[in-house]
């Protein structure tokens, strides 16, 4: 048996990883799980017998795939939290992007009878069969990033919402659009992997904006949250739409890469003052350069340093204590410009906020992940 050197010693890092570019809401945590799932799945755990015997925790992550910086970050972050240094044993799978295979490695998790299972589901469906085996067989879930639609048999989660990064997006531009003077809006769509919820909030919370708007949506199509998904979907949107569109939306940084390759190839300029207005989201380090460089007009921040949070609610299960059902990442929105300082919108949760635009610098891309 391994030493378990799990509790009291996980030093929470949340406070540090939230000071450069992110990090949890402070009011963020809405409704909390049922008292019965936090006391049952704590003790379904064992956790007494396994501190007793110094066992490690085993934590199975069923991680979406390598698609992107964003999810780099992501894979480091969880498994820095849940290294052996820090009490535990990782069973990490990359499931390529691939829904069958994720719902196959939870499985496995749960024939392996682990402590904690850890998904970022790659679609937001089609989920209660297995979250029920794993509720069945005593596993706490804790879900992380993207949203499970269809289930609620999961502990926590952690993560960011969708909804209002596409909100913003589409009320930067109209800002922006504005403040320029350009009154006519041709927009091309680069979605995320279709069926997931980070795709999905993004579509639908720019689009609404664009819908109040009069914004014509020109097309819309599947990137997948690649580089050479967005270097293709633009390719042929360069061929298709020749001279008619004069913003380029990317629902993540990398596919904004590749269509700034495929704009480029085709004659189009992007950026700042160019034929082209491009919006993109994640804001990793790399995104936040091109901002910087005037590139990218606007990048909105997802923060995907999730593990301490996660492991922090391990920790919490551990002790027995209920933990928050929902953690809210907060975000920074990122522009090149220093021309408007901040927008105001209607958030998902109905509330009029004021969020403040951050002019990117060398400091703030390099803070980045
Ligand atoms: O935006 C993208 C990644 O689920 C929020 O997935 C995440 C998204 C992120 O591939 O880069």
């Amino acid at each position: 048996m391994k030493k378990r050197i799990v509790a009291g010693m996980l030093v929470s890092l949340m406070a540090a990883s939230m000071v450069a570019c992110g990090g949890a809401s402070d009011t963020a945590s809405t409704d909390t799980t049922s008292d019965t799932a936090a006391a049952e799945t704590t003790e379904d755990a064992g956790s007494d017998d396994a501190a007793a015997s110094g066992d490690l925790i085993t934590v199975g992550f069923a991680q979406v795939g390598h698609e992107s910086d964003w999810r780099t970050a992501s894979t480091n972050s969880v498994q820095a939290a849940f290294s052996e240094e820090n009490g535990y044993d990782l069973q990490f799978v990359d499931c390529d992007n691939d829904s069958a295979t994720q719902i196959e490695a939870v499985r496995q998790f749960i024939q392996d009878d682990v402590d904690y299972i850890v998904i970022d589901p790659i679609v937001s469906t089609g989920w209660d069969t297995v979250l029920t085996e794993c509720e069945d067989a005593g596993i706490p879930v804790i879900v992380i990033d993207r949203t499970i639609d269809d289930s609620d048999k999961y502990v926590s989660w952690v993560g960011s919402e969708f909804m209002n990064e596409g909100l913003a997006a589409g009320t930067w531009l109209k800002d922006y659009a504005a403040a320029k003077g350009i009154s006519d809006l041709n927009i091309l769509v680069i979605e995320g992997s279709n069926g997931s919820s980070a795709q999905i909030g993004r579509t639908d919370g720019f689009k609404k904006i664009a819908d109040a708007e009069g914004w014509t949506i020109l097309d819309s199509q599947d990137g997948d949250f690649t580089q050479d998904g967005g270097q293709q979907v633009m390719e042929s949107y360069c061929k298709s739409y020749e001279g008619k569109f004069n913003v380029v939306v990317c629902q993540n940084d990398n596919e904004a890469f590749g269509a700034m390759d495929a704009m480029k190839a085709a004659g189009v300029s992007y950026g700042v003052d160019k034929d082209v207005i491009l919006i993109s989201f994640d804001a990793c380090k790399a995104g936040l350069e091109y901002v910087e460089s005037g590139d990218i007009n606007a990048d909105f921040m997802c923060y995907p340093l999730q593990g301490e949070y996660c492991a922090d609610i391990v920790q919490q299960l551990e002790s027995g204590a209920t933990v928050a059902k929902q953690t809210f990442m907060t975000e920074p929105w990122y522009v090149a410009e220093d021309i408007l300082s901040s927008i105001t919108y209607t958030n998902n949760a109905g509330e009029e906020v004021t969020e403040d635009l951050v002019v990117v610098t060398d400091a703030a891309s390099q803070a980045s992940y």
